[in-house]
């Protein structure tokens, strides 16, 4: 498929000389015990390690966004990252696209990825957050659609029969009717004898989304394609290398769900590679690996081309408000790792999460709960 690289959005129409100015970057380093771990076939996440962005613009108005670092050991780097890249745009005017592209020249040598990308990614979304409260508007209606409500599954992690059963229940409870489970297990019959209890437990009607986390190789996959079957997942998130679209192309041939893709894609040039070369059915890039907001809205065109639905990852919050501007919109994931230092955490009702009708994204520190976790 030939797609079209999605427009090098046009500087915003706003005349630069009356456009407000950056005026500080702050950034804070936070880490929070989860209350339930994220195990994955990669190593169990038991804390969220997060970089809490501030950017104050002319009149004080502030932006915000955060980012999720995966492990303490990439937090501090982070957080100097978003600092050193936020000082060089002090006394820019305030157009996120404009920014996007200025971020994009300066760090050319650098390369735009990785943590690199990451930093680039939460400034954005935090211009972005202050763009819509400077026109008093929601992040969603100030790209142009309407708050509406979400799908949302509830994202689970590898939590072993018993436990992954009970979670289960909880989220039913709560009204969920999508749950995904991490899996991955090292024993074929073991990762069997959890889903057969999961789908058991959940029934025939509730999606169930799997995700290995690229646990496998190609032959693994094949080995394990039969045995899914049984339990038709609604996908099959990652079975492979984040960093091997030719080889989800071939693990895709054959496999009984969808092959969804996309958390690690650095930017829309690899979701288009993954894209050409037929790596998946499905897309669900991560908001801050993609390149924020800019780089969400060039994903969800890059989607729309392929007629692919697409999906979060992670980031509730700003994602709420992404995916009802996104026209091949399919599931929000609710994984909650900032809800204990926001004033207004995501919470789902009744299986969906409808964006925050506040100004911006709806993302405001606790700031008595951040001095808690500060690192
Ligand atoms: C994931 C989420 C959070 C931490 C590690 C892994 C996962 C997902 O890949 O899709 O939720
Ligand atoms: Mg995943």
């Amino acid at each position: 498929m030939n797609f079209v690289s999605p427009p090098e959005h046009q500087p915003t129409l706003q005349n630069a000389s009356s456009a407000p100015r950056v005026r500080q970057v702050a950034a804070r380093a936070v880490e929070i015990p989860l209350a339930d771990p994220v195990k994955t076939s990669a190593g169990v996440v038991a804390t969220a390690p997060l970089v809490l962005i501030d950017v104050t613009i002319d009149q004080g108005l502030i932006g915000r966004a955060y980012l999720f670092t995966y492990t303490s050991a990439a937090l501090g780097a982070t957080r100097h990252l978003v600092e050193a890249f936020g000082a060089a745009l002090v006394g820019a005017p305030l157009a996120p696209w404009d920014l996007d592209r200025k971020m994009s020249g300066q760090y050319r040598l650098l390369g735009r990825t990785g943590l690199a990308a990451m930093a680039c990614a939460g400034l954005d979304m935090a211009f972005w957050d202050a763009q819509a409260k400077l026109h008093g508007q929601p992040l969603v209606r100030h790209l142009g659609a309407s708050p509406r409500p979400i799908p949302a599954y509830a994202s689970h992690a590898m939590d072993g029969l018993e436990p992954g059963c009970r979670r289960a229940e909880a989220a039913l409870r709560d009204g969920f009717r999508a749950i995904k489970t991490k899996i991955g297990y090292a024993d074929l019959r073991e990762e069997r004898d959890i889903l057969r209890a999961l789908r058991r437990t959940v029934g025939d009607d509730v999606a169930l989304m799997v995700d290995y986390n690229q646990a496998l190789d190609i032959q693994e996959a094949r080995r394990r394609w039969p045995m899914l079957a049984e339990f038709r997942p609604a996908w099959i998130e990652e079975p492979l290398g984040w960093d091997d679209p030719e080889g989800h192309a071939l693990a895709k041939q054959g496999a009984p769900a969808p092959i969804q893709i996309g958390e690690n894609w650095f930017g829309w040039r690899d979701m288009r590679r993954a894209l050409q070369l037929g790596a998946c059915d499905l897309a669900m890039p991560d908001v801050m690996k993609i390149g924020g907001v800019s780089g969400w809205l060039r994903a969800a065109n890059l989607a729309e081309q392929a007629g692919m639905p697409i999906s979060s990852h992670l980031f509730p919050e700003i994602s709420a408000h992404l995916l009802a501007a996104s026209p091949t919109a399919h599931w929000l994931e609710h994984l909650d790792l900032a809800g204990p230092i926001l004033q207004n955490p995501a919470r789902p009702v009744g299986g969906h999460l409808s964006a925050s009708d506040a100004p911006g994204t709806g993302v405001e520190w606790d700031e008595a709960a951040v001095r808690r976790f500060l690192v």
